[in-house]
């Protein structure tokens, strides 16, 4: 699906470091052969299935659960009350709110866990869940977070002493007297209220957890499909009060995180309580169901935004109030010290004098989450009000949107670039980035046929509207536990362990989790760069925590910037000890020696070497080393980042509209990225593919909805719409490479760029196209009908 201009062209070949390659990992992948949670079967292993509510908002009068404990194949059923005398009726979240496990008092969001029933096959399990016999009584729910803080609203955490209202946080970033300063002098000031739907990551596997306790050694060993195995850890010994070292989390290979398994979920615990109970492993996993309306969502941003400019298209501040909908629980994954997560870089990519603004975070009878979803914590909303604040702009003072955001952009000379709310970009050349864009989709030209097409439509010529739409977006990406980023309040750094064997094969041992992003090969690509050793002969060895050092895990894009700079020091190490190997073998002291890849030879005489695989056995061998050099090549590091990484891209996308039924075809996508110095380009244009058709689906179909009752109205794939490769153009990729200062290789994150940079870049052109200054996403047909004849419409909720 790829056409590739101004990239590098993919071959096949395997290289010995950076470079084209094809992935590892597909070999069973591709196969069928790959072990997913669900294909892994213990002996004697019980199976379970959770109760959840069909209500968004009640009262639980009682639970009588003898009927299903009489189901000849149940082994037990446990409940809010079983679980609240083991004192884990309710657990922490990732903002430091609390969730209920199993719901006691009340249910506060539909498909709410209830009760969790364990049985000797699937089948019972199921069938036993509806012989528990739930009395419910229904009350009001809170369903649009506008009418969230209304006096009247029923309040819908009543579990939280002293709770009177539905509000949880107000935060605030940047300077607002300096922000209305500018707002006073400047010319133009455009305005826009918008929002980002409620949307899921919806991988392809769903969350589930095989938990087995071993009663006689105390041992808990947890299969879970999770995106931070040693986080997980950390936390259930931390609220289970069980031993750490007694605790072994393992992450098998992932269908697609995207956020998604980032969270502790209610089934995780009360599969570790089941086994405890039963004395035999539980396994529980979600139905698509279960995942759509119980795991994180994300986004769910209601947005007013202004921006202020000179009437030369200078553009001086943002100032922006956001309400944020976090649900019945506030579960958002990101730092502690931050409860609007990164929202922070709304300012985007432009040199502004100033900027503000305050989020305003409230509960509603919705599913907990938030965040997640290649997100990199609120990043994907900051981009999308900025660039949709910057087009607005254009398209009230008439400006071309290409020339507004090129005059604005941040200059190459001035990174590292701080922005109006303190945080510091690493590097980039912005106006290089836009302007390939530009060239590679031909601007001008498309600006042409637009208005051709424009007049052939009105003499009644043409059936459809052309449409162009411009993003820029800058990421952060690569959190660590300096700059105050935690996650869940853990400041756990990320560790990298190298070992080289005797006949010069390796094994890398890292923190993070590959979810289907090509870690078994990318980060063997890394330590062979540093070594000469083939990655072929690297094996990366991941999500085992007993297997493997701590670290925070993979999400907000963090692995290369924090795993990959800890894989070349780590691959470093080993090389400095390497060379004192070589220099005892060829008897010269190690500052004589000179590293090309793969071998050490002696200055001046490039005879004298010896390659790493000669060095690896000498290593291993009865060599004399000098005194105080311990043999062995291996080498373990702990790497904690400096700052986050910022890439950044330009993304043109030409839709064709067809104002009769409001049917979006989108024409052609040029997205320019530029992620630093790139380890695999073909890795990083699948994941840049990825993203970008997960950014066709949150602009054009995507939306989590509900009824007035709280009714979930997206959970099946027949509501809750995915693109697939018919709404997807044959994507145009380009790149520029600005590496990073900091990072030991020069590498950003790249995850998630597209998911982030595309939906407003699909909004500005379907709004070009039919001549609209805003309509909310997802702009389905219906919508951009709707848009058309001047009612755009909320379309997360069915009450409009
Ligand atoms: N890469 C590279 N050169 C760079 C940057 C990255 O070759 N300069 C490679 C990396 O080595 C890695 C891949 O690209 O193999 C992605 O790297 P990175 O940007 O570090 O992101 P992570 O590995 O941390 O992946 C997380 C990110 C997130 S947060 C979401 S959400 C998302 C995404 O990855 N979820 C995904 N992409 C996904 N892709 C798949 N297939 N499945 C998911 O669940
Ligand atoms: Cu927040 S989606 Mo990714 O960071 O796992």
């Amino acid at each position: 699906m790829s056409a590739e201009i101004g990239s590098t062209t993919a071959a096949a070949t395997t290289p010995r470091g950076y470079g084209p390659m094809r992935r590892k990992e597909d070999a069973r992948f591709l196969r069928g052969k790959g072990r997913y949670l669900d294909d892994i079967r213990l002996p004697g292993m019980l199976h379970a299935a959770i109760l959840r509510s069909p209500y968004a908002h009640a009262r639980i009068v009682s639970i009588d659960t003898t009927a299903a404990e009489a189901h000849p194949k149940v082994r037990a059923v446990i409940t809010g009350e079983t679980l609240a005398g083991l004192g884990l009726a309710w657990m922490p979240t990732l903002s430091h709110d609390v969730q209920a496990v199993l719901a006691t008092d009340k249910v506060r969001f539909q498909g709410q866990e209830v009760a969790f029933v364990v049985a000797e096959d699937r089948y019972a399990a199921r069938d036993a869940l509806a012989l528990i016999d739930v009395e419910y009584e229904p009350l009001t729910p809170v369903v649009d977070a506008r009418r969230a803080l209304d006096p009247d609203a029923p309040v819908i955490r009543d579990d939280l002493t002293g709770r009177t209202d539905n509000h949880i946080f107000d935060w605030e970033a940047g300077d607002a007297a300096a922000t209305d300063e500018v707002f006073a002098r400047a010319d133009v000031v455009s305005s826009c209220d918008m929002v980002y739907p409620r949307t899921h990551p919806a991988p392809m596997e769903t969350c589930g957890s095989i938990a087995s306790m071993d009663p006689v050694t105390g041992k808990l060993t947890v299969y879970t499909t999770t995106q931070a195995p040693h986080a997980h850890r950390t936390v259930y010994a931390l609220v289970a009060g069980l031993p750490e070292h007694k605790i072994q989390i393992i992450s098998p290979d992932i269908g697609g995180g995207f956020g998604n398994k980032v969270g502790i979920y209610p089934g995780y615990v009360c599969a570790v309580v089941g086994s405890i109970i039963t004395g035999a492993p539980v396994k529980w996993v979600e139905d698509r169901s279960e995942n759509l309306m119980s795991t994180s969502f994300a986004r769910d941003y209601h947005m007013h935004g202004e921006i202020a400019a000179t009437k030369d298209g200078r553009i001086l501040g943002v100032r922006v109030t956001v309400l944020a909908d976090h649900g019945a629980f506030n579960g958002t994954a990101q730092p502690s010290k931050l409860p609007a997560g990164l929202f922070h870089v709304f300012t985007g990519s432009y040199d502004l004098q100033a900027a503000h603004c305050t989020v305003t975070g409230v509960y509603t009878n919705k599913a907990p989450g938030g965040v997640a979803y290649a997100c990199s914590f609120r990043i994907t909303e900051a981009v999308y009000l900025i660039e949709r604040l910057v087009t607005v702009l254009a398209t009230d003072q008439g400006w071309d949107p290409a020339e507004l955001r090129m005059n604005n952009l941040i200059r190459a000379e001035q990174f590292p670039y701080t922005t109006p709310t303190g945080w510091e970009y690493d590097s980039g050349d912005y106006p290089k980035t836009l302007g390939l864009a530009l060239q590679l989709a031909d601007y001008a030209q498309l600006r042409r046929e637009q208005a051709a097409r424009r007049a052939a439509y009105e003499r009644g010529e043409a059936d459809e509207l052309m449409g162009i739409g411009l993003s820029f977006f800058t990421e952060a990406v690569g959190a660590g536990p300096r700059k105050h980023m935690d996650i869940l309040g853990l400041g756990m750094a990320d560790g990298a362990e190298l070992r080289v064997h005797p006949t010069g094969k390796a094994v890398l041992r890292l923190s993070c989790k590959s979810q289907g992003q090509g870690h078994e090969t990318t980060f063997a690509q890394i330590v062979a760069e540093e070594l000469g050793i083939s990655p072929d002969d690297i094996e990366v060895v991941q999500g085992d925590t007993d297997q493997t050092p701590f670290g925070l895990g993979t999400y907000g894009s963090r692995s290369t910037p924090v795993s990959g700079a800890a894989a070349a020091v780590v691959a470093r190490k080993v090389r400095e000890r390497a060379r004192i190997v070589a220099a005892t073998m060829l008897e010269v002291s190690p500052a004589d020696l000179e590293w090309s890849k793969g071998r050490f030879h002696v200055t001046g005489d490039p005879s004298a070497s010896t390659s790493m695989t000669e060095i690896a056995m000498a290593a291993h061998s009865d060599l004399e080393l000098p005194e105080g050099v311990e043999g062995h090549l291996d080498a373990t590091c702990v790497y904690n980042p400096p700052n986050l990484t910022y890439p950044c891209g330009a993304y043109v996308c030409v839709v064709d509209v067809d104002p009769g039924t409001g049917q979006v075809k989108v024409r052609r996508f040029v997205a320019v990225d530029d992620c630093g110095v790139r380890i695999n380009p073909m890795v990083v244009q699948g994941q840049v593919h990825g993203g970008l058709a997960d950014g066709i689906g949150m602009a054009l179909m995507e939306v989590m909805a509900f009824d007035t009752d709280g009714n979930h109205l997206g959970a099946s794939f027949m509501d809750y719409l995915l693109p697939t490769a018919v709404e997807c153009p044959s994507w145009e990729l380009g790149e520029t490479v600005t590496p990073s200062p900091h990072h030991p290789i020069g590498a950003k994150g790249v995850g998630e760029s597209a998911t982030v940079g595309s939906p407003p870049a699909v909004v500005n052109a379907v709004l070009d196209a039919i001549g609209v200054r805003h309509a909310d996403m997802p702009l389905t047909p219906a919508q951009v009908w709707r848009a058309m004849q001047g009612r755009s419409l909320r379309t997360d909720l069915a009450i409009g």
